[in-house]
């Protein structure tokens, strides 16, 4: 196979990371490029391009704009199989990129059909000394680089782009990921291999795939990174360590990805010498603002800081009686001499709740922490909210803090990594869990209040919010550890951008970008993908019941006993007469009171309550009959049984695909489906037997021989 590119000029970063594809159409990849694997066209297909310019132009200097341009000129070839080149200076017809104000110095461009903002890109068509061009613009080069990369996603998927004039705006200016990297190497929940950034302690030497990830992250218009867990080694704010991480900031800049870090809240005290760390001791706030100076000293593009505080075992601002508005701010006033924001984590929770007390409720934790600290918050801090109020299990109502902030930044926390979704061992695509999400409408004073608008601070006109998404990819090839997993971080990406999106149409785009048009594979892998999540919550925990999985563990294998009677709170309240946890006003603790009045009314009585979060807010009895018409332990079992015939049939779906696409990965993913098919059988048996042993009542269809013990 010979390497088109390799004639041009091309940074050693971007060849390491870049597949070499065969010219004659034979498909080839590596996993590390993701769905950026940019194979070559089918030659009827590129034909069509044939009137795309071969020369691109810069106007303009940044190594962000000299990354759009490599990235365009290296993709563009790879996939039409001709040759693109910069050109030093305005040259025939040409694929023009630049910033806004400084392309108009060349051009006339019309007036873009709604204002730019920073992010936001425009690809459009003027002439340029006469000669036709396509024009990438934008406010800022980060701009620029997003609308290659959208230009790029067009060519791959074969989309025209005749009388291209398309402008894209971000939803949310905060469009960061979460990496819960330790610094010996470990990624916390990460199923993907070990760190891409830390081993033993240290920043590796080679961070080729650090360069990587940016370049996948700004490819979907994700625009920080933080590197570090939220339960955070303070050592990470050691005067020699942040020279390392500044070697991790350099990697990403050329991507536009903005470096951060998570830091433990009592590092004045363990590393700085000081006898305290008081958010509100004067000498503390100075500590903060010399640390955050020293690190914009050397990463000037430092995006800011992440804090998990007062929340499993972390020390936090209650060890002097200061508020968690107190500890955020503190920081955020270090911060904001430099644009910087803190994120501060709502994830507070008391894990040794007393189980016996029936008011007592976790999912109430969030809301009773941040609620009564609305509007003391710094404009410079932002609430990171977990998208549920429990913790990322397969089925939850949004967090009502969502609703509860009006007065304070807000983001919402969702998780790429698949921690209690089957920890990409199984397939689960959670970008129509996510939209479930996004569109929820709070009806705050009863207007319409989705979560998403609340979020990006639309609603209640905040400066900033946003989105971020816990991914702990690692140094396995296909990042996550599987591949078809990887559609979870690109739709993270797509929704941040767009949560008008629909989930149908990112996995679309996803499935062309990684395997190509043919159009079996793409119904195919579709359908898959997009079944998947409702396959997966029928066979561990539907109606609401939240995954039923080991969590004293490793939140995989079925353990539904495991939540009962302990601390932790992710409690079933499961006995012989029925399950579910009264989380009403009436009679219960109360969690609905939490809502909005417009929501509270529909979760609070059984009539209105959807069935598939039954469980989540009412305690009822086995035989209790849901809308569907059925009792809740035939949903049971009947959820269960369906949804491992759907986990088995998975695998002849797969099979379909034998022979249109390369062996290798047909091989591996067929390999996970026919492992997934058989631990959908072992949580089935595992959950019917558990709630037949509860409940004493059989199957109607009789099929519990195989799970009865
Ligand atoms: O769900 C829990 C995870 C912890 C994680 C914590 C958090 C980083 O099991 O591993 O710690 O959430 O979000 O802080």
């Amino acid at each position: 196979m010979r390497c088109f590119f390799l004639k041009l000029a091309i940074p050693l970063s971007v060849l390491l990371v870049s597949s070499c594809a065969a010219l004659d159409g034979t498909p080839s990849h590596t996993d590390v490029d993701a769905w950026l694997r940019y194979a070559p066209l089918d030659k009827q297909v590129a034909r069509t391009y044939q009137n795309l310019p071969n020369k691109t132009l810069i106007v303009g200097d940044s190594i962000i704009l000299r990354t759009a341009e490599q990235e365009l000129v290296h993709s563009a070839t790879q996939m039409l199989g001709r040759t693109l080149t910069s050109a030093p200076a305005p040259d025939g017809s040409m694929i023009v990129m630049g910033k806004l104000g400084e392309v108009r110095v060349l051009t006339a461009l019309s007036s873009p059909s709604r204002n730019l903002i920073p992010d936001a890109y425009w690809i459009t068509t003027a002439k340029v000394h006469r000669s036709p061009c396509i024009v990438i613009t934008a406010l800022n080069d980060r701009g620029v680089l997003y609308g290659v990369f959208a230009l790029l996603s067009k060519i791959a998927r074969g989309e025209s782009l005749k009388g291209i004039n398309e402008l894209q705006v971000p939803s949310a200016p905060i469009r960061w990921v979460n990496q819960w990297d330790n610094l010996d190497g470990r990624i916390e929940r990460g199923y993907g291999g070990r760190s891409i950034f830390f081993s033993e302690g240290k920043v590796r030497d080679d961070l080729t795939r650090a360069a990587a990830y940016a370049r996948l992250l700004a490819s979907v218009g994700i625009n920080g990174c933080t590197i570090n867990n939220v339960n955070a080694a303070p050592q990470v704010l050691d005067d020699s360590f942040i020279p390392q991480i500044a070697r991790i900031a350099d990697a990403f800049r050329p991507w536009g990805v903005q470096l951060s870090i998570s830091v433990d809240l009592s590092s004045p005290k363990v590393i700085g010498g000081l006898d305290t760390f008081d958010p509100l001791d004067p000498l503390v706030a100075t500590w903060w603002q010399t640390k955050v100076d020293e690190i914009y000293r050397v990463i000037p593009d430092f995006g800011g800081i992440v804090v998990k505080a007062d929340s499993e075992g972390r020390l936090g601002p209650s060890s002097y009686g200061r508020t968690h508005a107190d500890a955020a701010n503190v920081i955020a006033r270090a911060l904001k001499p430099h644009g910087g924001v803190v994120f501060y984590r709502a994830f507070v929770y008391n894990h040794h709740l007393d189980w016996h007390d029936l008011k007592n409720d976790r999912a109430k934790a969030a809301y009773d922490n941040f609620h009564p600290l609305d509007g003391t918050f710094d404009d410079h801090a932002i609430v990171q909210i977990k998208n549920g109020p429990i913790d990322f299990q397969v089925r939850e109502p949004v967090s009502p803090l969502f609703a509860g902030l009006h007065r304070t930044n807000e983001a919402i926390e969702l998780q790429v990594t698949q921690e209690y979704t089957g920890q990409q061992k199984h397939l689960c695509f959670l970008v129509p869990m996510w939209k479930e999400v996004l569109d929820f409408d709070m009806r705050i004073d009863g207007a319409s209040t989705p979560v998403k608008d609340l979020i990006s601070g639309r609603i209640f006109h905040r400066p900033t919010g946003g989105f971020i998404g816990v991914v702990n990819v690692g140094l396995d090839d296909n990042w996550l550890g599987s591949p078809l997993a990887m559609a979870n971080l690109y739709g993270f990406g797509r929704l941040a951008w767009n949560p008008a999106l629909s989930a149908e149409s990112i996995i679309n785009e996803w499935t062309r970008l990684t395997f190509g048009a043919d159009p079996l594979v793409v119904r195919t892998i579709n359908s898959l993908q997009l079944n998947s999540w409702s396959v997966y919550e029928s066979y561990t925990g539907p109606l609401g019941a939240g995954t039923l999985t080991n969590i004293l563990g490793n939140h995989y294998e079925p353990g539904p006993e495991s939540s009962e009677e302990n601390g932790w709170g992710q409690w079933h309240r499961a006995d012989r007469q029925g399950i579910g946890m009264d989380r009403t006003v009436a009679t219960g603790t109360g969690y609905i009171g939490q809502y909005p009045e417009e929501v509270q009314k529909i979760y609070e009585s059984l009539a209105s309550c959807p069935d598939n979060l039954l469980l989540f807010f009412h305690h009822v009895s086995y035989t209790y009959v849901l809308h569907s018409g059925k009792t809740v332990v035939q949903h049971v079992y009947d959820s269960h049984y369906d949804g491992a015939q759907k986990a088995g049939d998975f695998v002849a779906q797969w099979e379909t695909l034998k022979d249109r696409i390369d062996a290798n990965r047909y091989a591996d993913i067929l390999d996970r489906f026919q492992y997934q098919a058989k631990e959908a059988v072992v949580w089935r048996d595992s959950i019917c037997n558990w709630i037949y042993r509860l409940s004493n009542i059989p199957d109607q269809k009789g099929r519990l021989g195989s799970a009865k013990k």
